[in-house]
């Protein structure tokens, strides 16, 4: 068994202690929530409105009840697969520029991957431990973590201090194609795969982790709508048509805005370049070893592109989808772009 088949399998045997566990709380609530079978193996549960794993819940569990924010703290946020290894990376390099642009100290994206400077709360920080030490855990202050909770889910502490949540999603077609090939990698050579078409239904139901898709990225847009000085709400196809101005609204809102004088001296181009997909594609950290789900770190950097659904989805599917847009979002003033095309939901 290769290092990544092994870790597979610990992380299916994780799933099968806590699913055994005898952790009366949750095992009284795994009982009583909702159950369907997950797009790998095992199960996804129902959880406050959204499917996860049991293995995350016990973490999400954690999460909730002892997770304290600061005002100074910085969440990234995401819906899986709409950016986040690329929103973690700018964000940590904009947020945490004056601390490694002296004294000549290596940019940390050529040494770590960004999932390993902005640990996400509800897989690796709590799966193993209920009140972990969270300042300990971020090197760099203020602390930055990543998250998929959904937003209506989030410690109370987060929604109701000063602390601020980045958020990124992505158009839905690509979203769900860059899903289904990462969940392709993750099962085991002897599962049978899902489907294209079994994955698009299970989508289109909102049966996937952290889903609905839509009630996910509609709850943060709503909360960005209220109360903008708190959630910034980024999408995927605006950071790849210009990415310059996008972190120019980063680092504004983030309180770090950068000078005149930094962008005389191209810091801002600078940055994104450091994150692009092509640079952190080849960065050796992120082309070997292996991420907490068990999966090599060089396959969450698969093609980076706007528009890839157009290989994979077929007519009949990508009119479901356009109807369930316009369901869910007419009303609500968020549109997103396919290709060049602007879809106006
Ligand atoms: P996660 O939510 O599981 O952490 P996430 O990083 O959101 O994953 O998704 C990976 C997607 O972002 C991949 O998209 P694709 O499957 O359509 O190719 C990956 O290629 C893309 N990606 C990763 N890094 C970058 C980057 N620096 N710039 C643009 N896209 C990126």
């Amino acid at each position: 068994m290769d290092a990544a088949e092994s870790s597979k399998a610990k992380i299916a045997s994780l799933i099968q202690d806590v699913e055994k566990s005898s952790d009366d709380e949750l095992q009284q609530l795994l009982h009583t929530l909702p159950r369907e079978e997950a797009w790998i193996s095992g199960s996804l549960y129902l959880y406050q409105g959204f499917w996860c794993s049991s293995l995350v819940l016990k973490s999400v569990l954690s999460f909730q009840k002892h997770f304290q924010a600061f005002d100074s703290d910085v969440m990234v946020a995401t819906f899986p697969k709409c950016g986040t290894t690329w929103l973690k990376a700018l964000t940590f390099s904009t947020l945490y520029r004056s601390q490694f642009s002296r004294g000549g100290i290596e940019h940390p994206s050529l040494t770590s991957t960004p999932h390993q400077l902005v640990r996400q709360l509800e897989y690796d920080v709590y799966m193993n431990n209920p009140c972990p030490d969270l300042d300990n855990i971020c090197v760099y202050k203020p602390r930055l973590f990543g998250t998929h909770v959904p937003y209506a889910s989030l410690p109370t502490s987060i929604k109701e201090s000063k602390c601020k949540i980045v958020y990124i999603c992505r158009n839905p077609m690509d979203m769900f194609i860059s899903l289904w090939s990462f969940t392709g990698k993750l099962r085991d050579e002897n599962q049978e795969s899902l489907s294209l078409g079994q994955a698009f239904d299970k989508f289109c139901r909102g049966i996937l982790t952290h889903g609905p898709f839509f009630d996910h990225v509609l709850e943060y847009w709503n909360a960005s709508q209220e109360n903008p000085d708190k959630v910034l709400f980024l999408k995927y196809e605006d950071l790849k048509e210009d990415i310059n101005s996008q972190l120019k609204h980063l680092a504004m809102f983030l309180g770090v805005p950068f000078t005149e004088d930094e962008e005389k001296r191209g810091v801002v181009e600078e940055i994104a370049t450091i994150c692009s997909f092509d640079k952190l594609k080849e960065v050796e950290v992120n082309k070997k070893g292996l991420h907490i789900s068990g999966i090599p770190h060089k396959d969450f950097f698969r093609k980076g592109k706007v528009g890839d659904w157009s290989n994979y989805l077929t007519p009949s599917m990508v009119e479901r989808l356009e109807k369930l847009i316009h369901e869910k979002l007419d009303s609500s003033g968020l549109t997103f772009k396919f290709s060049s095309k602007v879809f106006t939901g």
